[in-house]
Protein backbone atom coordinates (compact mmCIF):
# COMPACT_ATOMS: atom_id res chain seq x y z
CA UNK A 1 0.00 0.00 0.00
CA UNK A 2 1.28 3.28 -0.87
CA UNK A 3 0.22 5.43 1.57
CA UNK A 4 2.10 8.73 0.50
CA UNK A 5 0.67 8.25 -3.27
CA UNK A 6 -2.72 9.11 -2.50
CA UNK A 7 -4.07 9.01 -5.63
CA UNK A 8 -2.50 5.69 -6.59
CA UNK A 9 -1.09 7.20 -9.47
CA UNK A 10 2.47 4.89 -9.02
CA UNK A 11 4.17 8.32 -8.50
CA UNK A 12 4.65 10.91 -5.68
CA UNK A 13 3.48 14.15 -6.58
CA UNK A 14 5.00 17.17 -5.22
CA UNK A 15 2.07 18.00 -3.16
CA UNK A 16 1.89 14.43 -1.61
CA UNK A 17 5.88 14.70 -0.74
CA UNK A 18 5.07 17.86 0.90
CA UNK A 19 2.41 16.63 2.85
CA UNK A 20 4.66 13.50 4.12
CA UNK A 21 7.36 15.38 4.76
CA UNK A 22 5.04 18.25 6.88
CA UNK A 23 4.01 14.96 8.95
CA UNK A 24 7.53 13.64 9.06
CA UNK A 25 8.51 16.96 10.28
CA UNK A 26 5.94 17.01 13.05
CA UNK A 27 7.00 13.86 14.52
CA UNK A 28 11.31 13.91 13.52
CA UNK A 29 12.21 16.88 15.50
CA UNK A 30 15.59 18.11 14.96
CA UNK A 31 17.60 19.56 11.97
CA UNK A 32 17.60 17.78 8.12
CA UNK A 33 20.61 15.40 9.27
CA UNK A 34 18.95 14.20 12.87
CA UNK A 35 16.08 13.61 10.36
CA UNK A 36 17.81 11.49 8.21
CA UNK A 37 19.63 9.34 10.15
CA UNK A 38 16.29 8.57 11.76
CA UNK A 39 15.15 7.22 8.51
CA UNK A 40 18.21 5.40 7.71
CA UNK A 41 16.93 1.94 9.47
CA UNK A 42 19.47 -0.07 8.24
CA UNK A 43 22.19 2.49 8.31
CA UNK A 44 23.89 2.29 5.40
CA UNK A 45 24.08 6.14 5.35
CA UNK A 46 21.36 5.96 2.51
CA UNK A 47 17.77 6.92 3.02
CA UNK A 48 15.93 4.80 0.22
CA UNK A 49 12.78 4.80 -1.01
CA UNK A 50 11.67 2.11 1.27
CA UNK A 51 12.76 3.58 4.30
CA UNK A 52 11.04 7.06 3.52
CA UNK A 53 7.89 4.76 3.04
CA UNK A 54 8.52 3.06 6.69
CA UNK A 55 9.41 6.02 8.22
CA UNK A 56 6.23 7.85 6.79
CA UNK A 57 3.82 4.28 7.62
CA UNK A 58 4.89 4.56 11.36
CA UNK A 59 4.81 8.54 11.51
CA UNK A 60 1.35 8.25 10.09
CA UNK A 61 0.16 5.69 12.35
CA UNK A 62 1.59 7.82 15.08
CA UNK A 63 -0.50 10.61 14.00
CA UNK A 64 -3.70 8.52 13.39
CA UNK A 65 -3.71 6.61 16.47
CA UNK A 66 -3.95 8.87 19.70
CA UNK A 67 -1.16 7.48 21.92
CA UNK A 68 -1.67 7.38 25.46
CA UNK A 69 1.43 7.98 26.54
CA UNK A 70 2.13 7.67 30.00
CA UNK A 71 4.92 10.40 30.66
CA UNK A 72 3.51 10.09 35.22
CA UNK A 73 3.91 7.35 36.65
CA1 LIG B 1 19.42 2.96 4.55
Amino acid sequence: MMIIDKDNSGYISVEEFKDACQLIGQHLTGDAVDICKSMDMNKDGLVDLNEFLETFRLVESQHSIDIDTDDED
